[in-house]
């Protein structure tokens, strides 16, 4: 088994402890047989992690477009050259196409836009369109990060701030969405319910879990929008079984040091990476 200081086999998410869990490094369920789909060689590519939430994001759009794509997974924490090479950074969701690349899970949404093939995920209407990306900036600017602070804090006093203020930052999404739904824009699937989606998966699979996240209430109109994003086959082909996000997420969930930059940046009090 691998051990701390040096060892290049050292899985660093273990902090060197054999007992812990950590990362897959392989989807499965579903999202395996997709990966599966998606392995021959292909001129645009996704590096992704099988785990991670801003990959999930491309993963729909492509799936939702019915684009021919590779699906390259890549051991982010080990930022093998074949990303780096994209993405100095080191993150993932990256893509390449051709011999141009880029990254920044939101941006590669608006590049798949702009190819102008499959079916789109932006309305034609400039208003709704500014909409949908005003919508998407409130999930990256404060759902996304309350979900992270929710998911480390380690005290019940921190928990339940965070607890609040993530309930509070949803509820406000959901009355910006349409009032009939069930999904964002009304009965279409769109880019603010792809820019949701992993984090309405890992509400379910990770916070409940970890932290007693409740259940949509039923009737609700976030209970409607829940389950039509979690019906979606786009959603469903990419999602990946409960135990791979169950042993992901347990080093955020003790926030465990020195296992990613999202977990240092919370940590630090500095924005996402
Ligand atoms: N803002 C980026 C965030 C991407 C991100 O944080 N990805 C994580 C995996 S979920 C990562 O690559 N982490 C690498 C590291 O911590 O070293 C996006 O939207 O694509």
């Amino acid at each position: 088994m691998a051990t701390q200081n040096g060892n290049k086999d050292l899985d660093i998410n273990q902090g060197g402890d054999a007992t812990k869990k950590t990362y897959h490094k392989q989807a499965t369920g579903l999202a395996a047989k997709t990966a599966e789909r998606h392995s021959a060689e292909n001129d645009l590519k996704l590096y992704g992690s099988c785990f991670c939430p801003f990959v999930h994001r491309v993963w729909i759009s492509l799936e939702h477009k019915k684009l021919e794509y590779e699906y390259v997974e890549v051991d982010v924490y080990r930022k093998p050259k074949l990303l780096l090479d994209i993405n100095p950074r080191g993150l993932v969701p990256a893509l390449r196409h051709g011999d141009w690349g880029c990254y920044e899970s939101t941006v590669l949404m608006e590049y798949l836009e702009d190819l102008h093939e499959g079916k789109p995920l932006l309305p034609s209407d400039p208003k709704l369109r500014a909409r949908s990306r005003l919508w998407s900036d409130h999930i990256n600017r404060h759902i996304i990060p309350l979900f992270y602070h929710y998911l480390q804090a380690q005290t019940l006093d921190n928990q339940t701030k965070y607890a609040g203020e993530l309930t509070e930052q949803i509820a406000k999404l959901v009355s910006a969405a349409d009032t009939t739904g069930p999904l964002f824009l009304g009965k279409d699937f769109t880019f603010v319910d792809v820019q949701m989606a992993p984090w309405v998966i890992r509400l379910e699979k990770v916070l409940k879990p970890y932290r007693g996240w409740p259940d949509p209430e039923p009737g609700s109109r976030w209970e409607r929008w829940v389950r039509a994003i979690e019906a979606n086959e786009a959603v469903k082909v990419t999602t990946s079984g409960d135990e791979l996000y169950l042993d992901s997420y347990e080093r955020y969930a003790e926030n465990r040091p020195n296992t990613s930059l999202v977990q240092a940046a919370v940590n630090g009090g500095k924005g996402l990476p």
